[in-house]
């Protein structure tokens, strides 16, 4: 047994667009568990990595230059099926197919500006967790079930 991990970042765009705490309080309703958070102007290195699978298309050199157009919010969220789930949470890569419900769906103005990136798998989501984050920076809080899932 594993405690299920992702990886969220609110795109420049959605810092721009005042969406970070929208996006943060979607997953806090949800139930997940925040174990981490930082605001950072992303380096370049970490994006090559981050997107090491995309490096050959043709749209690569725009998203690296919009990833690093200014900061975003980077998050951990732990909980039972995180990755999947925060996959459903944020919809379609593209805007204009993400479901109204979906952050992308409600949010997102363009396949290249789409507000929010999460892991697409858990290994993935344990390989972008150690790309973004030091292990001193996520946070083994004790959950006392204090939950709210109203309001
Ligand atoms: O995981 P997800 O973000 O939904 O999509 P990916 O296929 O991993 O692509 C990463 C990122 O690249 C996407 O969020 C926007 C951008 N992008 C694009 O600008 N144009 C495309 N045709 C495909 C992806
Ligand atoms: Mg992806």
């Amino acid at each position: 047994w594993t405690r299920e991990r992702t990886l969220v970042a609110v795109k420049p765009d959605g810092v721009q667009r005042r969406l970070v705490g929208a996006v943060i309080q979607r997953f806090e309703k949800r139930g997940f568990k925040l174990v981490g958070l930082k605001m950072l102007q992303v380096p370049e290195s970490v994006l090559a990595e981050h997107y090491h699978d995309l490096r050959r298309r043709p749209f690569y050199p725009a998203l690296i230059s919009y990833m690093s157009s200014g900061p975003v919010v980077a998050m951990v969220w732990e909980g039972p099926n995180v990755v999947y789930m925060s996959r459903a949470m944020i919809g379609h890569t593209n805007s204009a197919e993400a479901a109204p419900g979906t952050i992308r769906g409600d949010f997102g103005t363009h396949i290249s500006r789409n507000v929010i990136h999460a892991s697409d798998s858990v290994e993935g989501a344990q390989r972008e967790i150690q790309l973004w984050f030091q292990s001193s920076e996520l946070v083994d809080w004790a959950d006392e079930g204090h939950h709210s899932s109203t309001g």
